[in-house]
């Protein structure tokens, strides 16, 4: 999440919308008295036995509940300030069995009213076959639905909804692209070499323009009719797991879109961060750890909001820490999705944050959760994640996104080399890996939804394109690559959302079809099968998976680092001199004993001297040393 993009998005908002709701899916005729029933239903078999349903419908919050049904006990009714509002606490024993819950609502002068509550059999393939996890073994795809491919031109435009936009030209409009669209397409995700896919979030954003970036949600329990149903996602989660790809799903906590359906009647007055004039978020994230800060900046930065259209929620509110929470574990067990990746991480509670993740992890233990810390240094960023550092608050984030290795990349090539500057930053952002506690859980990028394209970078010069790609594959982390630049897809960050661009082949009628190699130009193959060499390589390689790294001091701006395991050792040589550079690797004895070629797992060919290796201008070698 990026606040140039939105900020841009609400210039656009008019000042008045249309009021529109829609039924959360799983709701039947039955519920007439209801608007809304979150979560929809539940299951049994969870580890936490509470389970707190919101129910909303006009004045239905005198009603007296009650409830009969074996190994379920009704704990509590909170009734709040609003009373369309009731909240149900229920305790799931153990010993509860699937089935439907009769819950009786009774009124004074009305007709009583009976809600059967839907109780399922939570999946015994949890955490084998689903909801298993995203880890250094993996390699992530970060895809936009809007903008991959239009599977399905009937939900382009959908009727009611307030955005009704369709204009491939506008970076702003809506372009149809869904699920559906993804879905056609696991096969060349196989072959590209990735194993897991993150999309952007395909939550419903029923906002009036600019949403289809999918991060201002409007109902947290529906996908969005234009990317498809409840249903198809699960399909395509089930399908993806076929495909041996998993899924990551983008979820947001620190705000809600301003036309989501719970804002419009809010159940009681702090269900957000509210400020006597609107109050935006400092985007500094310093005085949340700073010994030195002041209450009122901490406040600014955790309570303010993220931009006017998008209302930040108030998760010490334990009624909206439940819904949060209960909606993120529903989600994995509606889908069977295998990682959360935690949008605006650094702007919500952290203490809620803790709890959230705790609670996920307790019910899910394979999964996988990773947060958006877009900070600015090793020890910011390595706060908000889980850490060494003996201080008050200690983050359980299982990941954090490592921006700062990100800026270090970027930096690579395109900064002359310095003592700390240019290449260095690579090695000298690694060496600062003993702050986190498992520094290999951090997922690494060279680019995504948010900023400019890498190859726009680094000046579209591929040779750099392609050594970016050869670290992302080798150093350590969980490696994320963004849409598109497999076939070198470029673009700059600036407000046009350049970066944002449709895959081309994605759209019926499209010109070209970069899906086949026969729509791809030479130098598109060139970069595409490079990327899938090396993918296909590392899914093979422990030791660039999960083997140990040893890095040296950058010299002649060539920056050597070994990965390795008791299988196998790989060389990587970074030269980011724009010309050529003859190595002589004496220096590297303490990992290359023993061994007296090697091949370059990219090309295949082998190079029988490694005592002087040669360097092309910006190249990086990745070598398999032989004996
Ligand atoms: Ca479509
Ligand atoms: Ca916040």
């Amino acid at each position: 999440m990026k606040k140039g993009f939105l900020l841009l998005a609400l210039f656009f908002l008019p000042s008045a919308g249309i009021a529109q709701s829609y039924s959360t899916s799983g709701m039947k005729e039955d519920t007439a008295i209801f608007d809304h029933i979150n979560p929809p239903n539940w299951w049994t078999g969870m580890k936490d036995h509470f389970l707190q349903i919101l129910f909303h419908g006009k004045s239905i919050g005198s009603a007296q509940v009650t409830l009969s049904y074996p190994g379920v006990q009704l704990l509590k009714v909170h009734r709040v300030e609003n009373k369309n509002y009731l909240f149900v606490d229920l305790n799931i024993s153990s010993s509860a069995r699937p089935g439907k819950i009769p819950i009786h609502f009774d009124f004074d002068g009305k007709k009583p009213f009976v809600y059967q509550y839907s109780l399922e059999r939570k999946s015994p393939d949890d955490g084998i076959t689903r909801a298993m996890g995203v880890s250094p073994e993996d390699f992530i795809y970060l895809l936009m639905p809007d903008r991959f491919s239009d599977g399905d031109t009937t939900n382009d435009r959908v009727p009611g909804m307030l955005d009704q936009s369709l204009n491939r030209d506008s970076m702003y409009d809506r372009h149809g692209g869904d699920i559906q669209g993804i879905m056609n397409h696991l096969n060349y995700f196989n072959q590209l070499g990735v194993t897991a896919l993150w999309l952007n979030p395909v939550i419903e954003n029923d906002e009036p323009h600019a949403s289809y970036h999918g991060y201002a949600f409007t109902d947290n329990y529906k996908v969005d009719p234009r990317v498809g149903t409840n249903t198809l996602y699960a399909r395509f989660v089930k399908d993806a797991h076929t495909h041996h790809l998993k899924v990551v799903q983008d979820i947001v906590l620190n705000h809600a879109g301003d036309r989501h359906w719970i804002l419009k009647d809010m159940p009681m007055k702090d269900w957000l961060n509210e400020w006597p004039s609107y109050t935006q978020t400092s985007y500094r994230e310093s005085p949340l750890f700073d010994p030195y800060a002041a209450a009122s900046d901490k406040k600014k930065m955790s309570d303010g909001w993220f931009v006017p259209s998008m209302p930040d929620l108030n998760q010490r509110n334990p009624f909206v820490a439940n819904y949060l929470t209960e909606n993120a574990i529903w989600w994995v067990e509606y889908a069977g999705i295998d990682a959360y990746r935690v949008d605006t991480y650094i702007y919500c509670d952290l203490g809620f944050l803790n709890r959230f993740n705790a609670a996920l992890l307790r019910e899910f233990p394979h999964l996988f959760i990773f947060g958006e810390t877009w900070v600015h240094g090793v020890t910011a960023q390595a706060y908000f994640a889980r850490n060494r550092f003996n201080i008050p608050f200690k983050s359980n984030l299982p990941g954090a996104e490592d921006f700062q290795l990100n800026f270090a990349v970027k930096n690579a090539f395109t900064q002359p080399p310095g003592w700390t500057e240019g290449i260095n930053q690579l090695y000298l952002t690694l060496a600062k890996d003993f702050v986190y506690q498992d520094p290999m859980d951090n997922v690494i990028f060279l680019d995504n939804h948010d900023m400019t394209r890498f190859l726009s970078t680094v000046n579209n010069n591929v040779a750099s394109f392609k050594s970016g790609f050869a670290w992302l594959l080798t150093t350590r982390g969980i490696p994320q690559m963004y849409y598109g630049d497999e076939i070198l897809m470029d673009g700059i960050d600036n407000p046009d959302g350049k970066v944002r661009q449709d895959f081309p082949g994605g759209w019926p009628g499209d010109k070209q079809d970069k899906f086949l190699a026969s729509g791809r130009t030479p130098a598109e193959n060139d970069m595409y099968n490079y990327v899938s060499r090396l993918a296909h390589y590392r899914m093979h390689s422990t030791a660039l998976q999960n083997g140990s790294l040893m890095q040296y001091v950058p010299e002649n701006n060539i920056y050597v680092y070994f990965r390795y395991d008791t299988k196998s050792t790989i060389m990587v040589i970074m030269n980011a001199n724009d010309q050529e550079k003859t190595l002589t690797t004496d220096r590297f004895t303490e990992r290359m004993k023993g061994f007296t070629s090697a091949k370059n797992v990219v090309t295949g060919k082998s190079l029988p001297d490694i005592k002087q290796i040669e360097l092309k201008p910006d190249q990086t070698l990745v070598l398999e040393l032989e004996h």
